[in-house]
């Protein structure tokens, strides 16, 4: 970890953090994963998508579909161009834990204090991301190692938590 300034010098840390959104899984044959979450687990997807800005196809899973936004993992599987999860399918043996992503009401200022804190957040603005939500990375250099997502759900979003509770 390397963090410039604690949390404790800034008066606690994204205040509004709304819980995880979900895990994200990469894999080098996403059939072989539906079938092991759904069929094995009890799973179901909820959404499928292709993110041409992310260069992976998305499938959402969720074994507790009547509850917005909860117990959501995300199978990546990266277009044959992307090198950065290639080379990450490599090293993991054809595929592991990617990303734990969490659910923040504003994206932007979730970044801005995150960078205020030294920690180094991937783009300069959020990018888009799964059902129309925005999204943005820390490394995982700067989080001991796992890299995290921040997510801030579209407006309406039958899976958003914050949507639903009004
Ligand atoms: C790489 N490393 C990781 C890692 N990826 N460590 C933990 N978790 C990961 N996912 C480590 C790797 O083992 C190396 O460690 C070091 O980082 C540099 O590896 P690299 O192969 O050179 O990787 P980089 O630095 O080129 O790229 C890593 C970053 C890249 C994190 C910068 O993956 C990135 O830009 N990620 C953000 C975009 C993304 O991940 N999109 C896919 C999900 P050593 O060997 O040096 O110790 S899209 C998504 O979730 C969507 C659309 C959604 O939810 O809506
Ligand atoms: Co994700």
């Amino acid at each position: 970890m390397s963090m410039t300034r604690m949390p404790s010098d800034l008066g606690g840390v994204l205040p509004e953090l709304l819980g995880l959104d979900h895990v994200g899984v990469a894999v080098a044959d996403l059939d072989a994963a539906i079938t092991f979450y759904r069929d094995l687990l009890g799973f179901q997807v909820v959404h499928r998508e292709d993110n041409l800005d992310q260069q992976v196809s998305e499938v959402m899973l969720s074994n507790r579909e009547g509850e917005p936004g909860s117990n959501q993992l995300q199978l990546l599987l990266p277009f044959a161009e992307n090198a950065v999860l290639q080379r990450f399918l490599v090293r993991r043996g054809g595929g592991g834990l990617h990303h734990v992503a969490y659910a923040v009401p504003d994206v932007r200022s979730a970044s801005r204090i995150l960078r205020q804190c030294g920690v180094r957040v991937l783009y300069d603005a959020p990018r888009a991301g799964t059902r129309g939500s925005q999204i943005n990375f820390v490394h995982p250099k700067d989080t001991g190692g796992v890299l995290l997502e921040l997510v801030e759900r579209a407006t309406g979003d039958p899976h958003s938590g914050r949507a639903n509770s009004g």
